[in-house]
């Protein structure tokens, strides 16, 4: 019984060897069980004593407590140095190298042209307009008919618009919103609105064409409006967008939609009036273009032209950026060049 014993605590430890080699610590419960636990090995032994003589009873009974006092001194020994050995291999994968220097996350930036149209819209929201949108694959009628362009006008040719079919196109501006923003609402006054959005002519792309731009239309409509009216909105307008000191000036103009209608030229944002290379040392830059709503425009709306009256102006967006942020070539606010978008990233305005 005692050679058993015996045998019992080298098989024992060999397997705790083992064990601790694996470092897996649910091995070492498992090991537990079988040699130390309620049914394991030792307990029957100790269980099988009441067969033994009163005189092997001690002798044997102290082999027991021997060997189960040597396996558990074993067990925890073992079990600590492999906690040690899983807990530093854990600690070293979870390191944090805190000193470590820090990665630049890629962070995008907001277009330049939407830049300018929100800060358009800001100031015009300011004013009471609201913002208006509508389809960029337009119908004839509100493209060019609404807008009291006549049937042999030069921009209604093959030569100047994208067709998508008989009577459909690319808008060549964002005045059919405004066509359809009268339709929906007449008669009711006022009509404060804003259209921002893509447009479309057939053109060749170089530094300062684009088939592809953007635009920003404004339309007023109520009992009373009068050519003062637009002047002083854009006077305004001038000063929130480019100086509160700014001078403005209309020239006279000519589109289908106003009549009369008008140029507004600014002072040169860049040289203040004294002549330079981007105002062509006229002193002046030509912002946008303007005029009373042709009576013809009113009426197509819905409108009585004998009981309201209103103004409307256009503006480029492309335009505006290129004077804002000095961009020199209209196709880069296309081309998507990371150089010219990173340096938006951050900036406010
Ligand atoms: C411009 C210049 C002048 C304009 C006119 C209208 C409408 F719908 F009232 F007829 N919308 N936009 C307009 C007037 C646009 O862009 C240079």
């Amino acid at each position: 019984m005692i050679e058993q014993l015996q045998a019992l605590q080298e098989r024992a430890l060999a397997r705790l060897q083992e064990v601790a080699a694996n470092e897996d610590l649910a091995r070492f419960e498992n090991w537990r069980v079988e040699f130390l636990g309620k049914k394991g090995e030792l307990s029957t032994a100790l269980r099988a004593m009441g067969s033994l003589s009163a005189a092997e009873r001690p002798l044997v009974g102290q082999v027991v407590n021997d060997v189960r006092a040597a396996l558990e001194s074993a067990y925890t020994a073992a079990y600590a140095q492999c906690l040690a050995v899983v807990q530093l291999r854990q600690e070293e994968s979870e390191a944090l190298d805190v000193t470590l220097a820090g990665r630049t996350p890629f962070v995008g930036a907001e277009h330049p042209l939407q830049k300018v149209i929100r800060r358009i819209e800001e100031i015009f929201v300011g004013f009471g307009f609201t913002v208006e949108e509508g389809p960029e694959v337009e119908l004839d009628y509100y493209n060019f008919e609404a807008m009291n362009f006549p049937k042999d006008h030069p921009a209604r040719d093959m030569q100047d618009t994208f067709f998508v079919g008989p009577d459909l196109l690319l808008r060549t501006h964002t005045s059919p919103v405004q066509a359809r923003t009268m339709e929906k609402r007449h008669p009711q006054v006022p009509v404060r609105i804003i259209a921002p959005g893509k447009t479309y002519r057939r053109d060749d792309d170089d530094a300062t064409h684009s088939h592809a731009f953007s635009q920003v239309e404004g339309l007023v409509i109520d009992h009373g409006v009068r050519m003062s009216d637009l002047k002083g909105m854009l006077l305004a307008f001038a000063r929130q967008m480019y100086g509160e000191n700014q001078e403005v000036r209309l020239r006279p103009s000519f589109f289908p939609f106003t009549e009369p209608s008008a140029e507004l030229d600014v002072r040169c944002i860049y040289c203040g009036g004294s002549g330079c290379n981007t105002c062509k040392q006229t002193g002046w830059i030509e912002i946008l273009g303007c005029g009373m709503v042709h009576p013809n425009v009113l009426r197509m709306g819905g409108y009585d032209p004998a009981q309201v009256s209103g103004f409307a102006f256009g503006m480029g967006v492309e335009r505006v950026a290129m004077l804002l942020y000095q961009v020199t070539d209209i196709r880069q606010f296309y081309l998507n060049d990371l150089r010219l978008l990173q340096q938006f990233v951050g900036l406010i305005r």
